[in-house]
């Protein structure tokens, strides 16, 4: 078989397990965008924004733990993936960033190319600060040993990586990209530092496991269970990692969210004497909202292939080898006192009562229970709290880099990826960023049912700043706009019309539905509720 640059690319993303590719063509990156169409070797999906293309492949990541792609053109394309990528980069999510490139007799011409920046390298350099490997195929001699470095490390890093094809080199002949070999671990350190793990957990009175974002990046949930099944401790995930071990039998306590969460949680995971952190990202949502803190010197981290404890490091340990070589020696400690799960709210009143933000979790547990849970894409906003007060159910949200306008696309992703209907839950903030990418869905056959929550306001900016009148935004009728977007929409006032609305949804797989829900500008969930005074407690602490 002989091979072009391109089609070698497309070739390794597809052995490393990338399914499809999200994009938006340029000129720049047509020879290769040609590639994609003729070769067959993966799906293309188009959307209508750069941003929604980079949201779509980083949630497309995610939920298949797997690589997701994202192909541009040069400047005007690349350069409006960037928040994107730096929100993939920040909650780990190998996304890989494919852009075309001028070519080598364009860059010999000392002109300023259309598209370009400051100099030919500025895009380079800019991506060089959001992704964790990069490189630029001006050679077919070097180019296969490249895309396999840079693919490679974005699998075992969990993070962003960047390639650029200049535009005269995608037709070229080169060699097969080599097959990915898996970063190495040391296997005596893994043992060695398992058996520490366990002697320390052994060791304490109140030990409790608290698991991450690490767990879904690296496919671990499988072992992870079975780890905390044998074990046997209190667990819980943090704020990014809500959704892990959806439908598993592990007696999961829920989500930790510090004094903005469940205080029963909050006591078990602040009051542990060795608290065992797996993969879970240090940040001010996943733990900063808390007025006692977590004990960090007390603490065991495995994040980013190293495991600390105190004063130790044991450098270059996967998650996945510590897991493996921790189940290879556990045993149960002591005897873990039974469990109480989180309860989540149910009941949808079925009458007129006026909607508020707290119905939203009691029609969508309500709507579970009936028909089985569904995959989530929550944007940022109240949707996000909303989010967690719905059983556990796999759920994409950008919990920590907390850019708006991921969910739409996000939940377009999971429909591709997964082939099932998800339930997208977005403000109308949010929805005025990338909800026209709705358009897309007929072209693909998705079918999301995409709850709009219409409080005409960037409500959570208002619930830390309540006197200003610019969070106030005008009634778009999100509604109205569905059909001609090819989808249908209801926008509904009543927690009856929201149920029916609902079922609605649920009947008719035909298209997208948009549901637009009325709610009153300053109510939020409880949740946001909580979140937003456990954050002004802790800035007058700092004031003070
Ligand atoms: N721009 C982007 C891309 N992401 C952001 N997170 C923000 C700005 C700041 C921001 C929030 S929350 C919020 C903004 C503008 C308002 C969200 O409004 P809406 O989608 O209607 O949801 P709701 O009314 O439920 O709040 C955060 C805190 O960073
Ligand atoms: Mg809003």
């Amino acid at each position: 078989m002989s091979y072009t640059i391109s089609t070698a690319l497309l070739h390794a993303l597809k052995d490393r397990g990338a399914d499809r590719i999200f994009g938006l063509p340029g000129d720049f990156v047509l020879p290769f965008f040609r590639s994609i169409a003729e070769s067959g070797i993966l799906p293309l999906h188009t959307l209508s924004h750069e941003p929604s293309v980079g949201y779509a492949a980083d949630a497309a990541a995610r939920i298949g733990s797997t690589l997701g792609v994202a192909t541009v053109t040069y400047g005007a394309g690349a350069l409006n993936l960037v928040n994107a990528v730096a929100q993939a980069y920040a909650e780990k999510s190998p996304l890989v960033v494919i852009s075309g490139g001028p070519g080598a007799d364009e860059a010999k011409l000392g002109l300023s190319l259309h598209h370009q920046v400051k100099s030919l390298s500025s895009q380079f350099e800019i991506f060089r600060e959001v992704t964790c490997a990069q490189c630029i195929l001006c050679d077919p001699a070097t180019a296969p040993a490249e895309i396999a470095r840079v693919l490679d490390t974005a699998v075992s890093l969990s993070r962003p990586v960047y390639i650029e094809i200049p535009r005269d080199i995608a037709d070229a002949a080169c060699d097969p990209v080599p097959a990915s070999v898996p970063a190495a671990t040391d296997s005596d350190a893994a043992r060695a530092c398992a058996a520490e793990v366990l002697h320390r957990l052994l060791s304490a009175s109140s030990p409790a496991i608290l698991v991450g974002v690490e767990a879904r990046r690296y496919g671990l949930e499988e072992k992870i269970s079975e780890l905390c099944s044998v074990l046997g401790l209190p667990v819980a995930t943090s704020f990014m990692g809500r959704g892990l071990f959806a439908g598993r039998t592990l007696p999961l306590l829920g989500t930790y969210l510090g004094s903005a969460g469940d205080p029963h949680i909050s006591t078990v995971i602040e009051r542990a004497d060795c608290l065992l952190m797996l993969g879970a990202i240090v940040c001010d949502t996943n733990f900063g909202v808390s007025g006692r803190k977590i004990d960090m010197r007390a603490a065991i981290r495995a994040l980013d292939r190293s495991v600390v404890f105190g004063h130790h490091l044991y450098p270059d340990i996967s998650l996945e080898a510590l897991i493996e070589a921790m189940l290879d020696i556990a045993e149960p400690i002591g005897n873990p006192v039974p469990q109480k799960r989180a309860e989540y709210p149910r009941g949808l009143p079925d009458d007129d009562t006026a909607l508020e933000p707290s119905h939203l979790p009691l029609a969508l547990n309500d709507l579970f229970d009936d028909h089985g849970p569904m995959p989530i894409a929550a944007d940022v906003g109240d949707s996000l709290f909303i989010g967690l007060e719905i059983t556990d159910t796999q759920l994409i949200a950008p919990g920590y880099y907390a850019s708006m306008g991921m969910a739409v696309p996000a939940g377009m992703a999971i429909n591709a990826v997964t082939g099932r209907r998800p339930i997208v839950l977005v403000g109308d903030g949010a929805f005025q960023m990338t909800g026209w990418e709705l358009g897309n869905c007929p072209t693909y056959g998705w079918t999301p049912i995409v709850i709009v929550l219409n409080n005409r306001s960037w409500e959570m900016l208002r619930s830390f700043q309540p006197e200003q009148r610019y969070h106030n935004l005008r009634d778009w009728h999100f509604a109205d706009i569905a059909p001609s977007l090819g989808g249908k929409g209801a926008r509904v006032k009543t927690c009856a019309e929201l149920k029916h609305a609902l079922e609605a949804a649920l009947a008719d797989c035909s298209r997208f539905h948009l549901i637009e829900v009325m709610l009153p500008r300053g109510k939020t969930s409880g949740s946001l509720r909580k979140f937003a005074s456990a954050i002004r407690q802790i800035s007058v602490m700092k004031d003070e």
